[in-house]
């Protein structure tokens, strides 16, 4: 019977002291004495084991422990709601949100995307292919000699020598693997990275972007191909950029061309860029070479086509003047954020 008491007396010191600063903690609290299972109704089971001459007296005892636990659990209750509406009415919810940091794209993905987007005006369709390639796609088919320079060592990432296994060097070897499955006419730009072996510096990388372009059919022409490019250049860099042709000479095509464009830096006046000659060059390019299209079936007395390339690094160097070819690769935030455009 004493220890009883006591234990009710140290209940309600436990009572007293205890404070709720969630709804679940005030549940709790009612589940714990006030539940089926809770405190109160134990204590209430104790009854039995008191002597008859003292149950009048502890029964009144109990009513008040009980009152008491339920007085408490009512004022937490209220407390609790005080404290809600009190929280809600601080909220201010015509303030602005936290802003969500955007991201920014890739200097050479935008660059791409709009060297794209241009091309495909004209009506070129967009292919892709394999980064690891054989060596008839990449090199064979695009009519370089097994001793031509580009397929040493030196200059290709071999993954396997006999068969040739390697990186691919240049995109040809996706317009390789259209000609292979379509028939003329074919319209195709293939953008993709490409990869060298070259020590990495500010002018040179291991690996760089490329888009190339391809177009067969009857009667293609040199002008043609002039055209169009001289069209891509009026888009990309604006309507008073000039251009000029210069001869050149790449296996896969015959004649071959490489394109200049006056230097956006000066203007043609003489800068760093255009090492003071007001021209900059901007890409590769020639009337496909007549054995290109027979090692896929493609008749050249029937038809003709042109097909160009241009490193996506070098146009990007141009519209955003950087000066070193690491950046594009290191994923430093300080440089990428710099880049806004929206393609
Ligand atoms: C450059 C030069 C060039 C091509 C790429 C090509 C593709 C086929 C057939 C013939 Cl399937 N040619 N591609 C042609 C001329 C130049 O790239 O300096 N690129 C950065």
């Amino acid at each position: 019977m004493e220890e009883l008491l006591q234990q009710i007396e140290s209940y309600k010191t436990e009572i007293s002291a205890f404070e709720a600063s969630t709804a679940d903690a005030v549940e709790n609290f009612r589940i714990k004495w006030l539940g089926t299972k809770g405190l109160v109704k134990a204590i209430m089971g104790e009854m039995k084991n008191v002597p008859n001459e003292r149950k009048k007296e502890f029964g009144q005892i109990l009513n008040e422990f009980k009152l008491f636990v339920e007085t408490k659990f009512e004022t937490l209750k209220a407390e609790g709601e005080t404290q809600n509406a009190e929280s809600n009415s601080t909220i201010d919810w015509s303030l602005p949100g936290d802003p969500v940091a955007l991201g920014t794209r890739h200097p050479l993905s935008i660059v791409r995307n709009q060297i794209v987007s241009i091309f495909k005006r004209l009506g070129f369709a967009v292919a892709e292919g394999p980064e690891i390639e054989d060596d008839w796609h990449n090199f064979g088919a695009m009519n370089l000699p097994e001793d031509h320079p580009a397929r040493d060592m030196q200059d290709t990432f071999y993954i396997n020598q006999d068969p040739a296994w390697l990186l691919r060097t240049h995109t040809s070897s996706v317009q390789a693997r259209v000609m292979e499955t379509q028939k003329p006419p074919i319209r195709v730009i293939c953008p993709g990275r490409v990869y060298r072996n070259e020590t990495i510096s500010a002018r040179a990388h291991c690996f760089f972007h490329q888009v190339e372009g391809l177009y067969i059919d009857e009667n293609v022409s040199f002008a043609d191909l002039k055209q169009t490019l001289y069209f891509f250049v009026q888009e990309m860099f604006g309507k008073d950029t000039k251009v000029r042709f210069r001869p050149s000479y790449f296996p896969f095509t015959e004649p071959s061309a490489e394109m200049d464009i006056s230097c956006l830096i000066c203007g043609g006046d003489g800068c760093n860029v255009c090492k003071h000659t007001g021209w900059v060059e901007i890409l590769g390019s020639g009337m496909v070479h007549p054995k290109v299209l027979e090692n896929f079936g493609i008749d050249p007395n029937k038809y003709t086509g042109f097909a160009f390339g241009m490193g996506v690094e070098r146009i990007c160097q141009l519209k955003y003047r950087v000066n070193d070819l690491r950046l594009y690769s290191q994923n430093d935030v300080r440089f990428l954020k710099q880049f806004t455009g929206a393609l």
